[in-house]
């Protein structure tokens, strides 16, 4: 697959260190996608096309946590260092954090949720760049990618997830594998990084 810096940008969903085994909701296999996502992050780089890192971001009291309502321990608290990006995980000069889960009342699993640091929305920040395909890699497999990858096919974008730079929680077993499924079903394509041209 050829990387059009036109029309291309990547991804990388929420490589924090809480997604990290050993942290506050860790991932098995979490810290494996880090190299991996490294050098997609160059490839796009060197291609010239937009490199996103997107991270959840939540305030310390939310109706995401099971403390309030949710389903989750506290993890990925804005300013603490489980919010922190894998301190291996190696972003590209110019890439573009988003953050989402801000809003104490919303789940918020989508980067079709996030927003840049200055207010402006993942969806309009891709318009301006007139991006047209998304790859998707990074945390976790059956929520943030699973809800990306699915909302960028309802919002008409071909979505391209990155099948061997994902790990999923599997809160109940067998749960990757079916949002593999899912993401196949709604349209979206899988590649791995000796498929990149
Ligand atoms: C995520 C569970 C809770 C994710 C975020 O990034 O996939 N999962 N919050
Ligand atoms: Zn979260």
């Amino acid at each position: 697959m050829h990387i059009d810096p036109a029309r291309d940008a990547l991804i990388i969903v929420d490589v924090q260190n809480d997604f990290c085994p050993g942290g506050a909701l860790g991932v098995p296999g979490g810290d494996a996608v880090v190299p991996v996502l490294n050098r997609y992050a160059e490839r796009f780089a060197a291609a010239g096309a937009p490199v996103f890192a997107s991270r959840d971001w939540h305030p310390a009291k939310t109706s995401h946590f099971k403390a309030y309502g949710g389903v989750w321990p506290p993890h990925c608290v804005q300013g603490t260092p489980g919010a922190e990006f894998h301190p291996q995980l190696v972003l590209p000069p110019d890439a573009a954090v988003v953050s989402k889960g801000m809003d104490p009342s919303e789940d918020a699993y989508s980067c079709f949720q996030a927003e840049t640091g200055d207010g402006m929305p993942f969806l309009a920040t891709l318009g301006e760049l007139g991006v047209g395909r998304v790859f998707v890699g990074g945390l976790a497999t059956d929520y943030c990618v699973k809800s990306t990858v699915v909302d960028g096919v309802r919002e008409g974008f071909e979505m391209v997830v990155l099948a061997d730079a994902i790990a999923a929680v599997d809160l109940t077993p067998g749960d990757g594998a079916k949002a593999l499924d899912e993401m196949r079903a709604a349209g979206a394509q899988m590649i791995r990084f000796e498929e990149l041209e």
